[in-house]
């Protein structure tokens, strides 16, 4: 193994990461006690993330999965974090999230120490259990659950799973996420997380929702804008660097199957009702610039990001499940007015128009 400066802790600042593995298998071997040791009721624990993706905190595009080697990501990529609302079962499971695992062993700790790099399985399970509870708490910081409607506020279930191919899901019959293992693990990247959970968003919403062409684009564009802006609120939080172009998605799952920079979709191609092709996630790319222009213009108004995802967010529950663009448009645009006044009301009409969706 490649030695690497310790990821983790100042004071562990001479372990190796072989050190640290066997520490955590240690720690992973006795799942008959309970976590008590971190926090006073179990509730919080330490884990080891990537900042969103080692590419957008790095900046360095030439980043590739290598066979999910250890060594294809500098250390400088993970950050050290709490993990909050755990059950205390010694588990990742907890208020928002529970994460089972169908490849390799579950993550499980006695002092809820999650110290895992990227090639033990076991991350990625903190990743999704870290960035499931981040997402639900960015909702809850907007006002959903208190003086808002509550949105998918309970336990969400999420599977690891050594799905095939290059792709991970959210069903909602069965209400989990599915994360798969193609390419770079995809539940490595925060906003593929995200983007799945925003799906889950949606179905707690309004029940079925994404049945229409213009409904399942605006579900995938949901997607992506809420990935990226739940990760840049929490580079925010944590202080962590964001070094690439911030309306990308899936910077570093991306590394796989797109050329320099990497994103999955973009929010500025300037794609039309006209030029859609009828696929939902390349359509989805008309609404979610859309999107991502009325941020901008939110913040040019002086009100604000929070404020966009907070009437956007609240403005989905008028959707339906069938929507047309147009109708979306309009909901989207009413909620602005009634919560933000004439001027972002004109701006959400603005930036649809230029996409072509009026009503
Ligand atoms: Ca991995
Ligand atoms: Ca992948
Ligand atoms: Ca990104
Ligand atoms: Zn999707």
């Amino acid at each position: 193994m490649r030695s690497l400066a310790n990821p983790y802790v100042a004071t562990a600042g001479t372990a190796s990461i072989a050190a640290m593995a066997a520490l955590a298998a240690l720690l992973a071997l006795a799942p008959s006690a309970q976590a008590s040791k971190s926090g006073s009721d179990g509730s919080t624990g330490t884990a080891s993330v990537f900042m969103v993706n080692p590419v957008q905190s790095s900046g360095d595009e030439s980043l590739t999965d290598n066979k999910d080697a250890d060594s294809a990501v500098p250390a400088s990529a993970y950050a050290t974090v709490q993990l909050r609302n755990l059950d205390g079962s010694g588990y990742l499971s907890g208020k928002w999230a529970n994460v089972r695992t169908n490849t390799g062993p579950a993550a499980y700790s006695t002092s809820n120490q999650f110290l895992f790099t990227r090639h033990d399985d076991r991350f990625e399970q903190v990743m999704a259990y870290f960035w499931v509870n981040q997402a639900q708490e960015y909702l809850q910081s907007l006002g959903f659950g208190s003086s808002l409607r509550p949105v998918n506020m309970h336990a969400q279930d999420v599977r690891i799973d050594q799905y095939g191919i290059d792709n991970s899901y959210q069903t909602d019959k069965q209400d989990f996420l599915r994360f798969g293992k193609g390419g770079v693990d995809d539940a490595e990247d925060a906003e593929v997380i995200v983007h799945e959970y925003g799906h889950a968003v949606h179905a707690s919403q309004v029940p079925g929702f994404g049945t229409s062409l213009d409904a399942g684009s605006i579900g995938e564009a949901w997607g992506d804008y809420f990935a990226v802006s739940v990760g840049l609120d929490a580079a925010k939080q944590y202080g962590w660097p964001v070094k690439a172009e911030e309306p990308c998605p899936m910077d570093w799952d991306a590394t796989s199957y797109t050329a320099a920079p990497h994103c999955i979709r973009r929010f500025d191609r300037n794609l039309t009702v006209e030029t859609r092709k009828g696929e939902v996630h390349y359509d989805g790319q008309i609404w979610s610039q859309a999107l991502w222009e009325i941020r901008k213009g939110y913040e040019q108004l002086g009100l604000g990001t929070r404020a966009w995802d907070t009437t956007l967010v609240d403005s989905q529950f008028d959707y339906a499940p069938d929507t047309s663009f147009g109708a979306a448009a309009k909901a989207t645009y009413l909620k602005a007015l009634a919560r933000d006044g004439q001027a972002a009301a004109n701006l959400v009409r603005d930036r649809f128009a230029a996409r072509h969706i009026t009503f």
